[in-house]
């Protein structure tokens, strides 16, 4: 029988390279997201690709109400859910904590990490329920050091770090794996969203360098969640061979 997995933020970058990966593994796939469009395409893909059962939930992650209700919409047979991947977040804006804006804070808070806690908090009990499941988390290098103005960003990943070892110990006793990845620089709409769709100053983030795709990404997603049954892998901290830190970055060897 195939596994289930639910894929938050599949619309594109990590989500839906994360979905593709899966299918090709024999999974059947839950996506959501907020644009139907995108999540339309993937669900044709994944079945014509892979001939996966695709069930797609169109929210946002970021209304509690709508991510409950989502949830609750599953058959019992969708519900069986073996793997969660959080993966849906963003950063908006790069501003000194002085020049911060707060609606550019609610953003990145709501989604990193409200967000993750409403979905977790509707699939955790039926996991538990079933005695098994996989809790995917993905954080950043920006969980794990703080750069200039990355201020709220950082915080808002260093809570879904924090919140990944919180729920490794929390259910513990209950046979589910959590895992962090934590990705360095990922060529995706990331830097897009974090320029507010200003794509000349968004591309000149990644010139100079071969920075990650989604795929490899992804790639690692499959490492974690297809390890035997008493592995776990806790925290794989990924980054192109170009970069060091969250700043150090060596731009000459494209
Ligand atoms: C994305 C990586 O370094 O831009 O989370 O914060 S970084």
């Amino acid at each position: 029988m195939r596994k289930i997995a639910l894929i938050t933020g599949a619309t594109a970058g990590i989500g839906k390279a994360t979905a593709q990966k899966l299918a090709e593994n024999n999974f059947n796939i839950i996506i959501t997201g907020r644009r139907i469009k995108q999540l339309e395409e993937l669900k044709n893909e994944l079945g014509i690709k892979y001939k996966s059962d695709v069930t797609l939930l169109n929210f946002d992650i970021c209304n509690q109400t709508e991510t409950s209700q989502a949830i609750d919409s599953l058959s019992d047979t969708w519900k069986k859910i073996d793997v969660l991947v959080n993966n849906a977040g963003l950063s908006v804006g790069l501003n000194s904590i002085n020049d911060g804006v707060i609606e550019d804070w609610e953003r990145m808070i709501d989604t990193n990490i409200k967000g993750l806690l409403y979905i977790s908090n509707k699939i955790i009990p039926i996991m538990i329920a079933r005695g098994s499941g996989h809790i995917v988390n993905i954080t950043s290098i920006a969980g794990k050091e703080v750069y200039e103005k990355g201020n709220v960003y950082c915080a808002t990943k260093s809570a879904v770090d924090a919140l990944t070892k919180g729920m490794r110990a929390d259910l513990l006793n209950h046979n589910i794996k959590v895992t962090s990845i934590a990705p360095g620089m990922v060529e995706t709409e990331f830097s897009l969203v974090r320029f507010k769709g200003d794509k000349e100053r968004a591309d000149k983030v990644y010139q100079g360098f071969t920075p990650l795709s989604a795929e490899d990404v992804a790639d690692a997603i499959w490492y974690s969640v297809s390890r035997p049954a008493h592995v776990n892998i806790n925290d794989m901290l990924i980054m192109p061979t170009a970069q060091a830190s969250a700043t150090l970055v060596n731009r000459n060897n494209a």
